[in-house]
């Protein structure tokens, strides 16, 4: 597959999507935008809802592929998150498949698996085959994204690279992001890599930079070429000092879904 050149960045008014705006095109791609929120500035920004299935289809049109960042992006009523991430989502690989686009980069996030217990000590690093476990109607949603694009890739030769992005933030902010936390200079590497890698079918990796405290096993993202650059351990001091470390049976600190497998998810994640 030639590299592509032309991406569909979906959810690029988002916090995620403005850091892409700006990082991306460094990479030398001509990002075509869309949001359900119009994007201040930008008269060439597509303005439409995912639901908007016509509107998709224009949306995808000759691009050489999509980076999927719209969505709800925290925990919300199922109700929301099946219309925006379930349907959504759907509605979107439908308009690729009727396009011909070759690859979507999926937006999955650590939630998929939130239930897992976070790595202590000498434990191993969580594996990207670790069973899905979702923290949430939103983990659940990254879960059906990433079966929806399995089932892309094994019926339409659609490929996608999901990933399970940990916190993608310009900074940490808690002790649980020292370890999950992806800058956003690595985050655009990622996605640069995951746009560009030859034959990945479905690939799933984790979106995190190289943190000394890392819970995650970066292999499938690095064998897209991914090198990682950053370190959360700068931040360490101070978010430690503030916060203390995670305490064991502390609810919010034992998985890797952080304060997202408390019901309601409470603030710091
Ligand atoms: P965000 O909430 O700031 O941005 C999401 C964007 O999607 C918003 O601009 C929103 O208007 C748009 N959107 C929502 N529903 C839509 C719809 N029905 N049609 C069209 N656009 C719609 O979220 P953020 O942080 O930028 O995250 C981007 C993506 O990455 C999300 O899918 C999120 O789940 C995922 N993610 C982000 C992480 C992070 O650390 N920022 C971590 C893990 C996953
Ligand atoms: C996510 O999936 C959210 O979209 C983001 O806002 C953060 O909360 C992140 O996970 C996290 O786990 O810190």
């Amino acid at each position: 597959m030639p590299a592509p050149r032309t991406v569909l960045l979906t959810g690029a008014a988002g916090g995620l999507g403005t850091l892409m705006r700006n990082l991306l095109p460094a990479f030398d791609y001509e990002l075509r935008l869309l949001d359900i929120r119009p994007i201040e500035g930008d008269p060439d920004a597509i303005t439409a809802d995912l639901a908007d299935r016509k509107a998709l289809r224009e949306a995808v049109r000759g691009v050489d592929a999509i980076l999927h960042l719209a969505g709800i992006s925290l925990e919300a009523p199922f109700e929301k998150i099946l219309k925006a991430n379930i349907e959504g989502t759907y509605n979107l690989y439908e308009a690729a498949r009727e396009e011909g686009v070759g690859r979507i980069v999926f937006a999955s996030s650590n939630h998929a698996v939130g239930f897992t217990p976070r790595p202590r000590g000498d434990d191993p690093l969580i594996p990207i085959d670790t069973p899905r476990r979702p923290d949430t109607f939103y983990g659940l949603s990254k879960s059906f994204g990433e079966d929806l694009a399995q089932l892309y890739w094994d019926k339409y030769g659609l490929e996608t690279v999901s990933v399970r992005i940990g916190s993608c933030f310009p900074e940490p902010t808690s002790v649980r992001m020292l370890s999950v936390w992806m800058s956003p200079p690595d985050g655009a590497r990622l996605f640069h890599a995951a746009l560009t890698a030859e034959n990945v079918g479905h690939t799933v990796v984790y979106g995190s930079s190289a943190n000394t405290r890392l819970w995650w096993d970066l292999s499938t993202a690095r064998a897209l070429g991914y090198e990682p650059q950053d370190d959360s351990e700068q931040f360490a001091e101070k978010l430690i000092a503030e916060q203390g470390e995670l305490e064991p049976g502390n609810i919010a600190h034992d998985y890797l879904g952080g304060a997202f497998v408390s019901d309601p998810p409470i603030w710091p994640y």
